[in-house]
């Protein structure tokens, strides 16, 4: 089948976000979804990062997809466990099986060979997707994720989705490297791109001030019933303890993933913000987020960042954000706004403008490693899921 039938067929379906990170073997369906403005799609810098975007699509009401090759099944396998399967989030897996008949390049020969065993481990179910019943294939597949809220898998193996290397006109990209169309849902485009307006603040100015748990008081204070995105630990558990709210969505695992998260709200959402409450340890384990947020540039999404310079959930280890300028980093990314922030005053005011400004935003907080005695959220996964889903809209 041409990738451009398949994209059809998926629209057919009612999907409307497509998250990906390319195989050749998708070649003709990501060239054909570039031709689609309104199907947006997204380049994510890893299958975890993509399975992320689709979660928080999902939980602001867009019906998500991923695209990837079957060597990100590994990647990604944290961020299906402990997010999709966990939270029961639909989500169609098109996965490419490399190394499915048992010859393909080597490093794909031992993941083509347990591709379908690790979905089955994983509870994921799944099917080859065959040229003679893709359309039957791909009912059944949404059929399943939806009804089981859960993700679901077309392995689909090399040449039942046809290659359109004939077809460059439809090339998101063309073989020199010039970019054609925006791949980029509508509003988020880059052309008008303002001059970045990051204030970089001297190293030396950044000695905290202000523990994690001032500081979520201070930002929670300036939020009115915008959503937010928080990564797991004691981020989670200290702004419960500040002001439970059903906008807030509690990331209970899939480490590093909040920003992504948050992107797929923010993405799905464009009248809304999107606030994320991330950790350094988080952002550090995947920096990708900030390329994903600089280059897509959502103005609805707004970043904070609570370094401690410690993984402070795990017992207090140093990460590397003593010695790396997350802000800088954000900054270099393509974020219009970055500040960085040590006390209660400036933070409150960078707070109130980060959430008025055209995104992305980024505070770096510097908060102080002290860490609060907070009881652990209360809720199951699914309760969670359910009152951030009706919170925005979309029960
Ligand atoms: C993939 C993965 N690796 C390790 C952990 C254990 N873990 C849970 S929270 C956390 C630290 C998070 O650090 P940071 O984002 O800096 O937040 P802090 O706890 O310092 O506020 C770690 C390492 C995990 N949950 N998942």
């Amino acid at each position: 089948m041409k990738g451009q039938e398949f994209v059809d067929l998926l629209a057919q379906h009612r999907y409307d976000f497509f998250a990906w990170v390319p195989c050749s073997l998708l070649e003709g369906v990501l060239s054909a979804l570039a031709t689609r403005p309104r199907l947006p799609s997204l380049p994510a810098t890893r299958e975890d990062a993509a399975v992320g975007c689709a979660a928080g699509a999902w939980l602001a009401g867009g019906r998500p997809a991923v695209l990837m090759q079957n060597s990100g099944l590994g990647t990604g396998l944290n961020a299906l466990a402990s997010l999709s399967l966990m939270y029961r989030l639909p989500c169609l897996l098109v996965v490419t099986w490399r190394g499915s008949r048992g010859e393909d390049a080597p490093e794909h020969l031992l993941m083509g060979d347990i591709s379908p065993r690790l979905l089955e481990l994983a509870g994921i179910p799944h099917r080859a997707l065959s040229a003679v019943s893709v359309e039957e294939d791909l009912a059944w597949a949404t059929r399943e994720t939806f009804a089981r809220e859960a993700p679901v898998a077309l392995l689909v193996p090399p040449g039942v989705l046809e290659s359109e290397h004939m077809q460059s006109n439809n090339r998101d990209w063309d073989r020199a490297g010039t970019r054609r169309e925006s791949a980029i849902p509508a509003g988020h485009g880059r052309a008008d791109r303002p001059g970045a307006r990051a204030q970089i603040d001297d190293v030396a100015s950044l000695k905290a001030r202000i523990s994690r748990y001032e500081a979520l008081t201070v930002v929670i204070r300036c939020l009115a019933d915008e959503p937010v995105i928080h990564a797991n630990g004691y981020i989670c558990r200290e702004s419960y303890a500040v002001a439970d709210r059903p906008q807030n969505f509690y990331m209970l695992g899939s480490m590093g993933l909040a920003a992504s998260i948050g992107l797929g709200v923010a993405l799905t959402r464009p009248g809304r913000k999107a606030v994320i409450f991330d950790g350094d340890g988080n952002l550090l384990m995947n920096l990708g987020s900030l390329a994903m947020a600089g280059g897509l540039r959502p103005k609805n999404f707004v970043h904070f960042v609570f370094d401690n310079e410690v993984y402070g959930s795990t017992g207090d280890q140093p990460s590397l954000s003593r010695e790396v300028r997350l802000d800088r980093l954000a900054a270099a990314a393509g974020y219009p706004w970055v500040r960085a922030v040590t006390e209660p005053g400036p933070l409150e005011a960078a707070a109130r403008e980060a959430l008025d400004a055209d995104g992305p935003a980024f505070v770096l907080v510097k908060v102080t490693p002290e860490s609060r005695a907070v009881p652990r959220i209360p809720y199951p996964p699914t309760v969670i899921r359910d009152r951030f889903r009706a919170a925005l809209g979309k029960a």
